[in-house]
């Protein structure tokens, strides 16, 4: 039987952070590309399913009405409700209150800015971009710190906080220092080498 979800997007980073929360969690769906240099996401078929017009979203067909997520970062939680204890620990307690500490630092404080200063670029605005991106760089190296000790951005447990960070580590690949960030690369490269990972960044290829 095809899977009931159905996950729109294109290689973007929110899109890819979206495929890898699914991935991890053992969740099916079915990837459809959206072309973005078409505009496919302005389409009429599309808008209906967000009016926003951006990438990702995802539709669950199972539940009646048929649920829809236009935000990555929703997604995720949804497949960690989904899936429970592939995404954040179980069991309530100190692990998974920092799970959701570090997951909504990277949202907040690495991908926000990020977010702001492509949006000022694409608006013409690429001079004033600078300082956000600055931002988000320095705030993802200090994540350093998060895996000195810790296998993961949360604790010992792999979480949608490692998700967020590698999104965004990935992005910024080429503009960390990592020989200043010893232990975010130790962490990086285990990322890239989780196979959910790697299917997760193949879903729309
Ligand atoms: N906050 C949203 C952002 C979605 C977003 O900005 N998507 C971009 C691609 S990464 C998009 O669809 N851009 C196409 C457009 O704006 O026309 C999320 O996290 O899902």
């Amino acid at each position: 039987m095809n899977s009931p979800i159905e996950l729109y997007g294109a290689i973007t980073g929110n899109c890819l952070r979206a495929a890898i929360a699914l991935e991890e969690a053992g969740i099916p769906y079915t990837p459809r590309h959206i072309d973005l240099s078409r505009g496919e996401q302005r389409e009429p078929d599309y808008l209906a399913i967000n009016p926003a017009g951006k990438v990702p979203a995802l539709i669950d067909h199972s539940v009646e009405p048929a649920l829809v997520l236009t935000q990555s970062n929703a997604i995720i939680l949804y497949a960690a409700m989904k899936a429970p204890g592939t995404l954040c620990p179980n069991e309530e307690g100190a692990e998974r209150a920092r799970t959701y500490d570090r997951f909504l630092f990277f949202i907040t404080d690495v991908i926000a800015p990020s977010h702001a200063a492509f949006f000022l670029r694409s608006a013409g605005l690429g001079e004033h971009a600078a300082p956000l991106d600055e931002r988000a760089l320095a705030t993802l190296a200090t994540a350093d710190s998060f895996v000195t000790h810790s296998r993961f951005m949360a604790g010992a447990q792999f979480s949608m906080a490692d998700i967020s960070a590698f999104s965004m580590a990935r992005f910024l690949e080429h503009q960390l220092n990592w020989e200043q960030l010893p232990n975010l690369l130790r962490w990086y490269n285990e990322m890239k080498n989780r196979p959910a990972v790697q299917r997760g960044l193949c879903a729309f290829d």
